[in-house]
């Protein structure tokens, strides 16, 4: 398994391969040949950056500032555009500080829909925390289903990690509870925590995941560290609501985009920031655990545009 910075970047490059086809490739076919950065120039950029699901209110941020810039002749010509909107694209998304890294063992909280990915994130992230050295438990905590056990199961055996896991419809507190204490107890690195994105309704979910949060910080002061909201790239601009509706149940700390290799509409990265202002930690560009990547603001930002 590669995880170095070789191949990192084009694999980016290559996950967001319909969105920048979607973006770049619009906005390229708007401005070439164009000497004058006249209306029809900037709403043709606009409309791409929405085609690409930035959202309006950001998009239209995006080109008051590029109108300004155009004023100002900080933007000259049409060639400026790209590297005009790249550098504020990476300013806009590179919000809040770095991942937490605190805590012995350090606790991550992974919640979500069902279907957004929060098992395959865990694996991934079981997988490289591993290969990095790291003494990994995963908590099986969405025991909703039995399968979603299996499956996390089957990622801490390649992973070669630790999984704690009860039977399927067991209270998900318990296997937090379980989980913290065998991670003090072992002197374990790290514990990833999952959880179920579905309940008979919506609001038995969000109590639960505050049970489950509240039982964590009981038993380990300052956990869980990162409580992370991972959200289907697919859904777009729709993942803002999601967001929202998490944040306002549980606190959370940053986001997981992943499926951003499926969709054309990967721009959303940008709008979700931007409206929530919360930092996206990792984004999924593949199904290979190399494919979850720490988020990069500048790099995004050039494989973006
Ligand atoms: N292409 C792609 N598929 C992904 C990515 N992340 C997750 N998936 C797929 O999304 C599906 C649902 O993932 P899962 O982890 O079970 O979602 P959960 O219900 O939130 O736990 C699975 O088929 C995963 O393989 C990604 O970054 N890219
Ligand atoms: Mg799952």
């Amino acid at each position: 398994m590669v995880f170095g910075k070789e191949g990192f970047f084009s694999r980016l490059k290559k996950g967001l391969a319909k969105t920048s086809e979607t973006l770049a490739g619009k906005i390229v076919s708007i401005t070439t040949g164009r000497m004058a950065l006249d209306d029809a120039t900037l709403e043709g950029i606009e409309d791409a950056l929405i085609a690409a699901d930035v959202g309006l209110p950001t998009a239209s941020a995006l080109i008051a500032s590029l109108r300004d810039a155009v004023k100002s002749k900080d933007v000259a010509t049409a060639d400026d555009i790209r590297p005009f909107l790249r550098k504020r694209i990476e300013a806009l998304v590179a919000v809040g500080e770095g991942a937490n890294h605190a805590g012995a063992p350090h606790v991550i909280l992974m919640v979500g829909v069902n279907g957004a990915g929060k098992t395959t994130t865990i694996g991934k992230l079981a997988t490289r925390f591993s290969a990095d050295g790291k003494s990994v438990i995963v908590a099986a905590g969405d025991t909703f289903r039995a399968a979603a056990i299996e499956q996390l199961a089957e990622w801490s055996r390649r992973a070669g990690c630790e999984i704690i896991r009860h039977q399927a419809g067991a209270d998900p507190s318990a296997v937090a509870f379980d989980a913290i204490r065998a991670g003090i107890a072992r002197k374990k690195d790290i514990v990833i925590i999952d959880t179920a994105g579905r309940l008979h309704t919506r609001s038995n979910l969000m109590e639960e995941l505050k049970k489950v949060y509240r039982i964590i910080g009981r038993e380990l002061e300052g956990a869980p560290h990162e409580t992370l909201l991972v959200v289907d790239g697919t859904t777009g601009q729709n993942a803002i609501n999601q967001v929202k509706e998490f944040h306002a149940s549980i606190k959370l700390s940053g986001i997981v985009i992943t499926k951003l290799d499926g969709t054309s509409k990967g721009g959303a990265v940008v709008g979700i920031v931007n409206e929530t202002k919360l930092p996206i930690r990792y984004i999924g560009v593949g199904e290979a655990a190399e494919d979850l990547q720490p988020f990069d603001a500048a790099l995004f930002a050039e494989a973006l545009i």
